[in-house]
């Protein structure tokens, strides 16, 4: 068993009495109340879904096992003379609580690296679909290496019970873990570098072999880092998130489950938000022939969109009351390395003027730059202007949020899903009864 199983099924052993408590003896205790805006509205804000991995404070913003980001990127090991940590040590963060050491980061280098053999089907599958969106090519890729899962024989086969499923889910997030970086360069260089791949270097971490596999030099690495790190888990309810650990409470597998989330997050209000900022700004640079607009300018830019009944991409978030500190993140990381990029000056007048004008507008309960509005930016200043593309990167990330929390599910023995439904008549019918209970 490697360290890291190891130190995780301490940690579960520990963790296991606390859920059960909490279920046995506590079950009844209320932790809220729904209303019919609440069920009508997309259930927000209501608490029905529990973990440890991430928890998302609409005036702080996230915090990856308690850690804000400055903390993460500040306490993590790097790799040398990187910015940002290993990727794998925020894997290791994510999936224990504890902050690991630089060799129980080389340990996960280790295995991930060796797992991360893609099988040749996969490759054929790609390439079969290159002329799809990226999205449908990652998540078709995913889905189809169901077949490698070690935990559904098994589960078939009743060899394992119910204490013991998150052991070959384990095995299935990592093996899934460690090839993701290699689907999402050989989608870039199959469909936008004429197929020519470029292999991974062993000696290299997560985050320097993406950017190799991208063909894009420093500092690429640390912004791939970065990016997977900031992009990684935002608590549960967001629809990525919540559809891999809806699927997986059925007991699919991570590669059924994580396919599955990729089809969420490909959704524009979600993950395909970095997408539709880029659209957004280019379409307003072609129309100023490239200059840098005015705040008028740009003002007007926004109403024009509002007006035609748009949202604006990178703005609002259903938690989030304030500026999003993975956007935060990013932007320093602009200022620091691409201050004169002509995108990213559109991108800071966006900031300067859209929030105000969201205000003014009065609909979007949070006026504030989610991640998406900052990210695609960077990757256009760094060669990476296919913005279809930039969904598959947010993918990768999210994914080791998502597999860390189905580990866990099945630790605890989350049950399958299944919220309750209700009839519009029967709310009509409740909404009677409280008149007649308070007439206003
Ligand atoms: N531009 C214009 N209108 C917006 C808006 C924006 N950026 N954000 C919210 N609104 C509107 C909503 O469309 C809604 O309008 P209606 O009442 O006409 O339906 C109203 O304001 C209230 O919405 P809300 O409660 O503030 O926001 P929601 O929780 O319903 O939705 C989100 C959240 C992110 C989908 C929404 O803010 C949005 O569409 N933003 C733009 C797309 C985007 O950036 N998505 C990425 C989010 C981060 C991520 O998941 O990746």
């Amino acid at each position: 068993m490697s360290k890291l199983k190891e130190k995780l099924f301490k940690k579960i052993e520990a963790w296991r009495p606390r859920t059960i408590k909490l279920m046995k003896e506590h079950g009844d205790v209320k932790i809220g109340d729904v209303t019919i805006s609440q069920a009508l509205g997309g259930m927000r804000g209501i608490k029905c879904l529990v973990t440890d991995i991430s928890y998302l404070d609409p005036y702080e913003g996230i915090r990856f096992r308690g850690y804000t980001i400055p903390e993460v990127l500040e306490m993590l090991p790097k790799p040398p003379g990187a910015e940002i940590p290993y990727v794998e040590g925020f894997i290791y963060l994510l999936l224990t609580g504890e902050v690991p050491s630089k060799k129980d980061v080389k340990e996960i280098e280790h295995e991930l690296v060796k797992r991360r053999n893609i099988p040749d089907y996969v490759y054929k599958v790609l390439d079969d679909l290159s002329e799809c969106h990226p999205m449908v090519m990652f998540s078709a890729a995913v889905v189809s290496m169901e077949k490698e899962s070690i935990f559904t024989p098994k589960y078939k086969n009743l060899e394992i019970g119910k204490d013991d499923l998150w052991d070959p889910t384990y095995e299935d997030a990592l093996n899934l873990l460690a090839k993701l970086p290699r689907i999402g360069a050989y989608i870039y260089r199959k469909k936008y570098r004429n197929g020519n791949i470029i292999p991974a270097d062993p000696k290299l971490d997560w985050g320097g072999n993406f950017a190799r596999m991208m063909g894009i030099g420093k500092p690429y690495d640390d912004l791939s880092r970065l990016y997977f790190i900031l992009h990684s888990d935002h608590e549960s309810g967001n629809v990525s998130a919540h559809t891999g650990h809806l699927v997986s409470s059925a007991l699919s597998d991570v590669y059924y489950s994580i396919s599955s989330m990729l089809n969420g997050l490909a959704g524009p209000l979600h993950g395909l938000a970095n997408e539709m900022v880029l659209r957004w700004i280019q379409g307003v640079m072609k129309k100023m022939g490239g200059k840098i607009p005015s705040k008028e300018e740009m003002k007007q830019f926004i109403w024009d969109t509002l007006n035609s009944g748009q949202v604006i991409p990178g703005y609002g978030h259903a938690v989030l009351r304030k500026t999003d500190p993975r956007y935060t993140a990013q932007r320093e990381f602009c200022l620091k390395h691409l201050p004169d990029d002509p995108v990213f000056k559109y991108v800071d007048l966006v900031y300067e003027v859209a929030p105000e004008i969201l205000l003014e507008q009065g609909k979007a309960k949070n006026p504030w730059p989610n991640v998406d509005a900052q990210s695609g930016v960077i990757q256009w200043h760094y060669g990476v202007q296919e913005y279809d593309f930039y969904t598959v990167l947010f993918g990768i990330g999210r994914s080791i949020g998502v597999l860390s929390n189905i580990i866990w599910d099945r630790a605890l023995g989350y049950p399958i899903e299944r919220p309750k439904s209700v009839t519009t008549s029967m709310l009509e019918e409740i909404a009677k009864q409280a008149e007649m209970a308070h007439p206003v």
